[in-house]
């Protein structure tokens, strides 16, 4: 029985070439966003921009859920409709973000582990009464030198999958998220043999905490070099090196992978998508999508600048995003739809 709603739950979020849209962020990293552009960092700021964000008309062909934080679940529109309804009314299915951020982990300098199991049990079913079907839990991985560390790697894919197992438990579709920062001047090979040790110890941990693979979406980064290397690479390039990865480390009973897109610019995001769904491999036994946050709704973000004026531009620029990365998802972008 439960595995039946996690499946139906995983089939709606990715039905048709749909992805995730990612506007989870807390309200620090939103107000960072706002500050970088002049936009007032209140309350009634980040409604306007959650606001615009779900009644963005149309936003329904392309996107299959959408990740909330804990203020937008519990936020109501101007209209004083709850977001998570206007997006259920749509037919987008809400996801929830329950990790509380990152911490500094004692005694390994540079590395961070994720907060918020305490309690986690009782808001998953908080969470599942405000709308919720499936949740996030982000853990962050940073290449440096001497990192990361076993420890660090071992202790995060735990709390993971400790966390994807609440989440089941709760019959909520557990969005699994261990993310190799870009920052960097590593070079791509070291970015996919710390990303497939990671995702070893991820399905290892994800095993031994009985969750079910085929009730589960994963939520990696793409193979790239860090931000700093001069290393070039083609989408083609990206496209193989990161099927090739998972190949090695993501069993075939995952029925989804729903890429982040962790500081690439929007359209190289969507173009390295395409790739990696064009890629030809021997098998490659899961959805490829999407589940971006800046690459969706930064250039949004820009055009907005707080003016209500701009609403109906940004919104246009998130459904123009949402669709490019809808056909990268089966393998139809190319970049004359940027025109
Ligand atoms: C929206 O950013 C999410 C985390 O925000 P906080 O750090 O403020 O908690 C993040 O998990 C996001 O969902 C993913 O990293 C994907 O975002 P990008 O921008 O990498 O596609």
């Amino acid at each position: 029985m439960r595995n039946e709603v996690l499946s139906k739950t995983v089939k709606l979020l990715l039905d048709a070439g749909k992805g995730l849209l990612a506007m989870d962020e807390s309200i620090n990293t939103c107000n960072k966003r706002f500050r970088d552009l002049n936009i007032p960092e209140t309350y009634e700021y980040r409604q306007k921009y959650r606001e615009f964000i779900v009644t963005t008309p149309g936003l329904e062909q392309y996107i299959g859920g959408a990740i909330l934080c804990d203020e937008t679940i519990r936020q109501d529109t101007s209209a004083g409709i709850p977001m998570a309804e206007v997006l259920i009314k749509k037919g987008i299915i809400p996801g929830i973000k329950v990790d509380n951020g990152t911490v500094p982990m004692a005694s390994f300098p540079g590395e961070s582990i994720t907060e918020g199991l305490d309690g986690l049990a009782s808001r998953f079913e908080n969470y599942r009464q405000l709308g919720a079907r499936f949740a996030k839990w982000r853990a962050v991985i940073r290449i440096g030198p001497g990192i990361p560390s076993a420890a660090c790697m071992r202790f995060n894919a735990q709390l993971l999958a400790q966390y994807a197992a609440q989440c089941q438990e709760a019959r909520m579709v557990p969005v699994v998220e261990p993310e190799v920062l870009m920052d960097g001047d590593h070079s791509l090979e070291t970015c996919a043999s710390v990303t497939r040790d990671l995702l070893l110890q991820v399905f290892e941990a994800l095993y031994e905490h009985r969750v079910d693979l085929s009730g589960m979406l994963l939520k990696p980064n793409m193979i790239l070099p860090g931000n700093n290397s001069t290393q070039l690479f083609t989408d083609e390039e990206i496209a193989g090196n990161t099927i090739n990865c998972f190949l090695e480390s993501v069993p075939a009973a995952v029925p989804g992978i729903v890429f982040l897109s962790g500081g690439q610019d929007a359209q190289s995001a969507t173009a390295r998508l395409n790739a990696i769904n064009l890629y030809q491999a021997k098998i490659k036994p899961w959805r490829l999508s999407f589940s971006y946050s800046r690459a969706i709704l930064q250039p949004a973000l820009g055009i907005w600048k707080g003016e209500d004026q701009n609403i109906q531009k940004a919104q246009a620029a998130i459904l123009h995003r949402a669709a490019c990365n809808h056909a990268a998802s089966t393998g139809q972008y190319h970049p004359g739809l940027e025109n």
